[in-house]
């Protein structure tokens, strides 16, 4: 984390003159808190509040809390929307937008009751504003640019004020040119603590939190396209996409609360293994008591927000990903031809005769994919990858794990490796040796009634369709049907 004065001497180079020219001087700056800087996109500590009401902070997942400073009682941030650099896992970096060098932005974290100040400077090469995504405000604070205020042109700082009035998770975004800016990658989270003890709002041990969001980046490009509606190929949570996804390291018995929030174009069904949960709260705020159910997924629609809270009590790890399939992969999947069950046999030989790197997949399955190291283009991810103690585990896009663990410490973020899963509980391959025999069903085949009259027997064996090639010249394309 960087803090620096020299950020707008900085942005005269990236934007060029047009800003500098109309941005504010450097006296009036100093009077505007430091903006802070994250440079990279690894897991940043809570950042322990040092001055205002306590709370326990949240840990954002590849991200960061953004500090603040006090000034008579009021608390005041400094976002600098801009162009980033951000990378999506190793071996590929998106030229995004974002907030304080990163996408998503830094997390901003008060507490219920806080006066919150924050400055919004804007280093992009067009107008934007920001929205506080759930929050209440007065109308003129709410971000719509044209609708509740003059967008914040480039160069220009503006400055939003308000009272936190109610606690949970929140999100902010542009409302200005918002198909651009938040395809883009500019988002970010707002938590907002309760003041004291809150009736329908637990303690927790370890509080994570995260943004889903989604890019259409060309495979060798770097740069997403805005104008995709719903054929994204880069499935992300906090602009970070499996296997650069961190994981959840908590401990055996901690009371855990996951925060989620979506700002893709379309829904996620999110899913944990191992452990049953609540949705414990909305960006309406907390679900009461009589109103939760228990779930493994709950699928969180597009500009919502779902607060998950479970008792860590199973050690392992274990999966926690978004249950479309095709959620979790990566960008080389995308559009690939449909060849399981099609012969190759010969033809790769011949092909290989013109080009001699042509590889064949997908007859299989498309497993290949993640086992074979087919050559990718520069800057792009394999479709499924990811090595785990048994190997591969074929995931890309919105996977991580949860890893629970009976020794990691109170308080410690760090990855406590694979489990080590006790012996003779794990699923084996069958020898032959004898395993106790189950019990059969009194009706086999488990259909709704017995059958009237008993199958054939074997001797006519499986069914088979056969499609029959057209006869050689002619029209006799039909006779095989
Ligand atoms: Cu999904």
């Amino acid at each position: 984390m960087v803090s620096r004065r020299d950020l707008f001497v900085r942005s005269a180079g990236a934007l060029g003159a047009a800003v500098s020219a109309t941005a504010v001087s450097r006296v009036a700056m100093a009077a505007l808190p430091e903006p802070v800087l994250q440079t990279s996109a690894t897991t940043a500590p809570p950042l322990l509040p040092p001055n205002g009401r306590p709370y326990q902070p949240v840990l954002t997942l590849n991200g960061w809390t953004l500090p603040w400073r006090m000034n008579q009682g009021v608390k005041e941030f400094h976002l600098v929307a801009e162009p980033v650099l951000r990378e999506l896992a190793p071996g590929m970096k998106a030229h995004l937008w974002g907030y304080n060098g990163q996408s998503p932005g830094p997390t901003i974290e008060v507490v219920e009751g806080d006066r919150v100040r924050i400055f919004v400077t804007n280093r992009l090469p067009e107008h934007t504003s920001v929205h506080w995504h759930g929050q209440r405000l007065p109308n003129g604070m709410d971000g719509v640019s044209g609708l509740t205020q003059p967008a914040i042109q480039p160069g220009k700082t503006f400055v939003y004020e308000f009272e936190a009035r109610r606690p949970g998770t929140f999100m902010y975004h542009p409302h200005a040119d918002e198909m651009t800016q938040m395809a883009m990658g500019m988002m970010g989270l707002w938590i907002t603590h309760p003041r004291g003890r809150h009736p329908q709002i637990d303690t927790v041990d370890r509080d994570f939190c995260f943004l889903l969001n989604a890019f259409d980046i060309e495979p060798g490009a770097a740069t997403p396209r805005p104008s995709t509606m719903l054929d994204f190929n880069l499935w992300c949570w906090n602009s970070r996409v499996f296997p650069g996804i961190d994981s959840l390291h908590v401990r055996q018995g901690d009371r855990v609360r996951i925060r989620v929030g979506n700002l893709t174009m379309t829904n996620h069904p999110i899913h944990l293994h191992g452990h049953e949960f609540s949705v414990t709260g909305t960006d309406g705020g907390p679900v009461p008591r009589s109103a939760r159910w228990p779930e493994v997924t709950t699928d969180i629609a597009v500009g919502q927000m779902r607060q998950i809270e479970f008792l860590a009590d199973e050690p392992g790890d274990w999966a926690f990903h978004c249950h479309k399939s095709h959620h979790t992969m990566n960008a080389m999947g995308h559009g690939l031809p449909n060849l399981i069950g099609v012969d190759h046999s010969g033809l790769a030989q011949k092909i290989r005769r013109l080009v001699p790197e042509y590889m064949v997949m997908g007859e299989r399955g498309m497993a290949d994919m993640a086992e074979m190291e087919m050559p990718l283009p520069d800057n792009t991810l394999p479709m499924m990858t990811g090595q785990g103690p048994f190997g591969g585990v074929e995931m890309g896009g919105m996977f991580s794990i949860l890893k629970v663990r009976k020794d990691q410490k109170p308080g410690d973020y760090s990855d406590p490796g694979w489990y080590a899963q006790p012996k003779g509980s794990r699923a084996f391959e069958w020898s032959g040796a004898p395993l106790p025999t189950p019990a059969r069903f009194a009706a086999e085949g488990g259909q709704s009634m017995p059958r009237q009259q008993a199958a054939p027997a074997a001797s006519n064996g499986p069914t088979e369709l056969r499609a029959r090639k057209p006869q050689g010249g002619g029209h006799g394309g039909h006779s095989g049907h």
